[in-house]
């Protein structure tokens, strides 16, 4: 069984094939489907977003397909950055200018008015199937970046029980307790069914 990774983020695309590592699947991504460009996402839910990743590249491909939408839900800023995560800072934003307007917004906000929760909602798209999966995990925003590890908003989130950002841990700690890991996790229990019954 193939299975193509819905998603132009290499980052995800790496923790993703960790996490799936022990799946009996080929996971194939978009780099052998050149023709597939940018996705609109648009939506205003992460599972909607998922839903229009995995929806457009199955389709496209004639395989099913696993797509990942994700972000930070910081509590003080009313759940934002939310969705719209990967360009908080605006259009063409780095990771970094994202931390840097993260920061510039909780700047003064003392450390127990500082929690937020990562979120990934997990889809597989196939013939005749569309399953979603969540993982959450609460936390707290550091007051400056800590770590080089991972990617995104990583060297800001603390997961709670640990002293470390997602960007100190190392890799193998961070995909086994991730909000990505919680999701794909359910997923793999989901993707394992199908491939049972083929
Ligand atoms: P695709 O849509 O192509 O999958 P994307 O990066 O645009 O790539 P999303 O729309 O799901 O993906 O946005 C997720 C953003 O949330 C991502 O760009 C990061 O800024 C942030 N994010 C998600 N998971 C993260 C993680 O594990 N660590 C740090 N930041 C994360």
């Amino acid at each position: 069984m193939k299975i193509v990774l819905a998603t132009h983020n290499r980052d995800k695309v790496a923790e993703l094939r960790e996490i799936l590592g022990d799946l009996p699947v080929d996971i194939l991504t978009l780099d052998e489907f050149p023709s597939i460009g940018e996705i609109v996402e648009g939506g205003l839910t992460f599972e909607e977003n998922a839903l229009k990743k995995a929806r457009a590249v199955s389709r496209a491909t004639k395989l099913p397909s696993l797509a990942d939408d994700s972000g930070l839900e910081v509590y003080y800023l009313k759940n934002r950055p939310g969705v719209h995560s990967s360009r908080y800072a605006g259009p063409g934003c780095t990771y970094a200018d994202n931390v840097r307007k993260l920061l510039q917004e909780l700047k003064g906000v003392p450390p127990r008015r500082r929690g937020a929760r990562f979120r990934c909602t997990a889809v597989l798209v196939g013939p005749g199937c569309e399953e979603t999966t969540d993982g959450l995990v609460e936390g707290t925003i550091t007051e400056e970046p800590r770590g080089t590890d991972g990617f995104g908003y990583d060297p800001l989130f603390i997961p709670a029980g640990y002293t470390q950002t997602y960007a100190e841990l190392a890799s193998e700690i961070k995909n086994r307790i991730s909000h990505r890991a919680r999701a794909f996790e359910k997923m793999k229990e989901i993707i394992a069914r199908h491939v049972g019954s083929r």
